[in-house]
C-alpha cells in the first residue's frame, strides 16, 4: 500500500482501500486454495485448455502467413491465452464482447471462424462482419477506444432493461488513455452492467508497465470509478474463468460495472512487426515462459487424471493440424474472389499501406525507428 502522505496523523481517514488477488492454479499445475465448483466440471476444463491449444497453433499459422506475405501486421496472443479464454467462457451468448486486436482466442471462443479473423488481418473488412448469430464488436485497433464504446452498449441494455452485460477487453496501455477513464466513470455513475477486463501483459508495444502507471495495481483504478477491481492471476484460466463469471453476474444483476486486471504476459513480439528482442532480455521471456497457461493447464488435468496422452494425440497441437489448414486453406480461396480488397492486393491502396505490405513479404528495406535502414530480411515496422 501507498505510504501515508501527510504529517498529521490525527487527521481523520475518510476512505481506505483493498484490492484482492486470486489465484488458483500455481505454475505447476498444483492448487493454492480451494477451487471454485465448477472446477469439478471436467468437460469445461478440458474445453477450456483444447481452446487455448487452438490459439496457440493458430497464432503460429497466422505468422507464419504473414510471413510469407499473405497477412497484413498480425498480433498474436502466445502467453495471454487465458485471459480471453477465460473471459469469454464466462459470457452468455446474448452478452456484447468488445475486443482489443490481441483477442483472437476471445472472439474464437465465442464462435467466429478462424476464416474470418485470417480474412481481416489480411486487410479485408468483410472479416468483421462476423457469421453467425452474436453481436459482438470488430477488434478494436485504435487503443483503448472500445472503453467508451462499452459504457455505451451497457447504457442501452440499462435503457431496454435487458439482462445483458457488455464485456470490454483491453490492454495495460489502454489505462492511460482518457477513454478508459471517461468510460469508467460514466459506467460508476450509471452504475452500468460492464466488465472491463485489462489485459496487464506487462508491456505496451516496448513501454513498459513501471513506465505506464505510478499505482500499484491496476485494479485500484475502478475504486476510484466507484466500483470493485480485482486482481487475477491471468495465467490461470480456472481464476479468470471464475473471476469472469462473478463479474458478469454481478453486472448482470444491477450491481453495476466490475474491473479485472489479469496479470500476464506478452511471450512474443507486440505484432509481427515489432522485435521485442531490442528492449526486453531473453533471461526475462525465459523466466516468464515457465508461468504460461497452457502448460500451467495441462500439469493440473493431468495431475487429476483428467488429461491423457490419446486426448492430447486429438488436439490441434501444431500449425500443420487439419483444422487451421482447413481455415488457411478457405481463407486463400477466398482472396481469389474477383471482389477481393486485401491490403496486400488492393489496386487503390495507399501508399503507407502498400509500403507495410511490400515490407511484410521482405521485398524492400525496412528503416528502424532512427530511420536507419536495415538488413534485409529485417522486420517492417508497426502498422497498428
Ligand atoms: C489511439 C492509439 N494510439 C496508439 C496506437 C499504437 N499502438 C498500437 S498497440 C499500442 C500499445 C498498446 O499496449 P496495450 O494497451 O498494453 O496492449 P497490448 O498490445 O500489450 O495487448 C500502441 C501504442 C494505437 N493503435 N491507437
Ligand atoms: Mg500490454
Amino acid at each position: 500500500m501507498t505510504e501515508s502522505w501527510h504529517a498529521d496523523e490525527h487527521l481523520p481517514v475518510i476512505a481506505r482501500f483493498e484490492v484482492g488477488h486470486r489465484s488458483y492454479l500455481a505454475p505447476d499445475g498444483s492448487t493454492n486454495r480451494q477451487l471454485p465448483a465448477f472446477a469439478a466440471d471436467t468437460r469445461l476444463l478440458v474445453r477450456l485448455y483444447r481452446a487455448m491449444v487452438l490459439v496457440r497453433a493458430f497464432d503460429v499459422k497466422a505468422v507464419a502467413l504473414q510471413r510469407t506475405g499473405r497477412l497484413g501486421t498480425y498480433a498474436a496472443s502466445l502467453g495471454q491465452e487465458a485471459v480471453s479464454v477465460g473471459t469469454a467462457s464466462a459470457m452468455r451468448d446474448e452478452d456484447v464482447l468488445l475486443p482489443s486486436y490481441r483477442d483472437n482466442p476471445a472472439l474464437i471462443w465465442r464462435g467466429v471462424k478462424l476464416e474470418d479473423i485470417l480474412l481481416f488481418w489480411g486487410g479485408d473488412e468483410r472479416g468483421n462482419r462476423f457469421s453467425g448469430s452474436i453481436e459482438d464488436f470488430p477488434f478494436c485497433i485504435p487503443v483503448g477506444s472500445q472503453a467508451p464504446q462499452a459504457a455505451g452498449v451497457a447504457y442501452a441494455f440499462k435503457l431496454r432493461k435487458e439482462p445483458r452485460v457488455a464485456v470490454c477487453l483491453f490492454g495495460d496501455g489502454a489505462t492511460s488513455k482518457g477513454d478508459l477513464w471517461e468510460a469508467m466513470n460514466f459506467a460508476g455513475v450509471h452504475k452500468l452492467p460492464v466488465v472491463f477486463v485489462a489485459t496487464n501483459n506487462q508491456w505496451a508495444i516496448s513501454v513498459p508497465l513501471r513506465l505506464q502507471t505510478a499505482s500499484e495495481t491496476l485494479a485500484q483504478k475502478a475504486i476510484a470509478a466507484g466500483f470493485i477491481g480485482e486482481q487475477v492471476d491471468g495465467n490461470d484460466v480456472v481464476a479468470m474463468h471464475a473471476a469472469a463469471r462473478e463479474a458478469i453476474e454481478a453486472a448482470r444483476n444491477g450491481q453495476g460495472p466490475r474491473f479485472i486486471e489479469a496479470v500476464t504476459y506478452r511471450l512474443g513480439d507486440h505484432t509481427t512487426a515489432d522485435d521485442a528482442a531490442r528492449y526486453r532480455s531473453t533471461a526475462e521471456v525465459q523466466a516468464r515462459w515457465k508461468e504460461e497457461p497452457v502448460a500451467r493447464l495441462r500439469s493440473f488435468l493431468a495431475g487429476r487424471d483428467m488429461w491423457s496422452k490419446r486426448k492430447r494425440r486429438a488436439l490441434p497441437l501444431n500449425a500443420s493440424s487439419a483444422s487451421t489448414r482447413r481455415s488457411s486453406a478457405t481463407w486463400l480461396r477466398s482472396r481469389e474472389r474477383p471482389r477481393r480488397c486485401s491490403i496486400i492486393s488492393m489496386p487503390s491502396c495507399p501508399r503507407p499501406m502498400l509500403r507495410n505490405a511490400a515490407n511484410s513479404r521482405g521485398e524492400t528495406d525496412a528503416r528502424d525507428d532512427a530511420g536507419r535502414s536495415r538488413q534485409h530480411g529485417a522486420r517492417p515496422r508497426d502498422g497498428g
